[in-house]
């Protein structure tokens, strides 16, 4: 028999998400497997819309204004893809300013990610009623929780309460009440983070100091201090509470490493640019590519495509986004997200990819050791990556490499010379601008004509990984990965939940 498991609104997500799903009953009341699943972004924005016609310098402004999350990432895509249609370069002190502001905005988007959003598909929230020690954090946030739920509110307890009831959470209270600890403590890594962004970014979530060539403002010991004490409580908490516990999670949930199991395909752009210069290949600290069946390739954005034929867009199927078309259409296909391929692939992107692009690619052996001294400790080879698992593992390991290249950058800086450059925007020209944003593969492409934007399309990580199926039928990777996943009871579909969060979707800006 045939069951519709749905989960909608999909909630500790950023943006609004719908996903329905064709399953089968198991024999034995043993629940259901799904055989077939939907993604449905649910809303459209418009922002590729809004900047045509307007001064390309709001560009970097206006696309931060697509995420609060991410920001920084929409900035930098769009003040490269400037960059190129400029024909300009950044300063040193100015990439190494903007690589800065963007590292600070991964940590801070990696800790949101696995307490804030992730966590509690896995932790015992309720384990907090029992707490009886002495931890100050603890004992106010049981207060809290205990008077909510006395005084019977509508959403007692909430943003905790409610939740799927379900008996598949950490057992041992100790691990719980620490994992809920770090959760309360992670509000505050995240501030520090914002701080430290804004350090070099003037301010957040929305940068107002990146600029085309660099940052706004002056490089000082004093800031470069201000960033680097922030800096080592950032790297404290990654190296020794967030890979803990995320391998405390990990050792509770070992089928884990088999569930949320999508395509071999895997596509990064690379992150953080190592020298002053645009382009697809441009020189990254995380090296980017394309990694297809474990072979791999050299990235050539010249085999993006973004298709439509389940999207509500009239546009034509299939264009590269320097031709691409935003054409709103709700008389046809299920989501308001586009469908992207690369040499018409269904591909992932995120941490997964990065880590996977980097473990194969020319001048990635610090990368390859590194995941292979991880998988060593937990006996497991590269190809358990692709799971549930291996997206929280990637996103945690990238996020101790971010932080450690974080201080050598800011080294690097040279208190006194230029963050920025003169520029001239030119009647026409066309540029685009390729960065990893903690989500993954993010691209702008813009069009110059007549001095203001002619054409802007974004093509942005959680189109890649949330699309609907493409035009030949195959489902997008969150959808293949939700195939074959085993829900115990149809009403609290838990597992599903912990699937699609192990990507960090963000359907705002999936649907910019
Ligand atoms: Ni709104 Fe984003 C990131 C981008 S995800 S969070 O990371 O670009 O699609």
């Amino acid at each position: 028999m045939t069951t519709t498991v749905s989960i909608s609104p999909l909630t500790r997500i950023e943006g609004h998400l719908a996903i329905h799903t064709a399953s089968e009953s198991l024999p034995d009341q043993k629940g259901v497997r799904i055989t077939e699943a939907r993604c449905e972004g649910e809303m459209f924005r418009g922002f590729e819309t809004i900047l045509s016609g307007r001064d390309p310098l709001d560009a970097q402004q206006i696309t931060q204004r697509i995420c609060g999350v991410c920001p920084i990432s929409h900035g930098m895509a769009s003040l490269t893809a400037q960059e190129m249609a400029y024909g300009v370069t950044p300063t040193r002190n100015g990439r190494l300013g903007q690589n800065l502001v963007f590292a600070a905005n991964y940590l801070q988007s990696h800790i949101l990610h696995f307490y804030h959003l992730a966590a509690l598909d896995f932790v015992d929230i309720t384990a907090v009623l029992k707490y009886n020690g002495n931890d100050p954090l603890l004992k106010s946030l049981r207060a809290w929780v205990e008077t909510a739920v006395a005084q019977n509110q509508i959403f007692a307890g909430a943003p905790f309460l409610p939740r799927y009831e379900v008996n598949q959470y950490i057992a041992s209270d100790d691990a719980n009440w620490q994992l809920i600890g770090h959760y309360v403590e992670a509000l505050n890594l995240r501030t520090i983070a914002h701080e430290m962004a804004a350090v070099f970014g003037a301010k957040l979530p929305h940068s107002t100091a990146l600029v085309p060539t660099g940052i706004t403002g002056r490089i000082t010991m004093e800031r470069i201090l201000a960033y680097k004490s922030r800096l080592t409580k950032l790297t404290d908490f990654v190296n020794n509470v967030y890979l803990p516990d995320l391998l405390t999670a990990a050792k509770a949930f070992p089928n884990y490493w088999a569930i949320g199991v999508s395509y071999p395909n895997y596509l990064s752009f690379g992150a953080f640019r190592m020298e002053e210069a645009t382009g697809e290949r441009v020189r990254t600290f995380i090296p980017g590519g394309v990694v297809i069946n474990g072979r791999y390739q050299t990235l050539d954005t010249g085999k993006i495509g973004e298709y439509v034929g389940h999207s509500h867009y009239s546009s034509r199927s299939g264009l590269h986004p320097f031709e691409g078309q935003t054409t709103p259409d709700t008389g046809k296909g299920y989501s308001w997200l586009k469908t992207p391929r690369y040499d018409n692939q269904v591909m992932e992107v995120g941490p997964l990819a990065r880590v996977m692009a980097a473990y194969y690619a020319p001048g990635g052996e610090f990368f390859k050791n590194e995941v292979d001294a991880v998988l060593a400790s937990v006996n497991l080879t590269p190809d358990k990556l692709n799971s549930v698992l291996g997206r929280h593992l990637a996103r945690g390991l990238e996020a101790k490499w971010i932080a450690q290249q974080a201080g050598r950058w800011l080294d690097e800086l040279v208190p006194g010379e230029p963050a920025a450059k003169k520029f001239a925007i030119p009647k026409t020209g066309r540029g685009f601008g390729l960065v990893e944003a903690p989500r993954g593969a993010l691209g702008h492409w813009l069009t110059i004509e007549e001095h203001k934007i002619g054409r802007y399309q974004c093509i942005v990580p959680t189109t890649w990984n949330c699309s609907p199926r493409d035009d030949a039928g195959r489902p997008g990777a969150v959808e293949k990965a939700l195939e074959g996943t085993h829900i115990a009871d149809p009403a609290q579909p838990i597992e599903a939940g912990r699937v699609v969060r192990s990507f960090d979707p963000c359907i705002a800006c999936a649907v910019h």
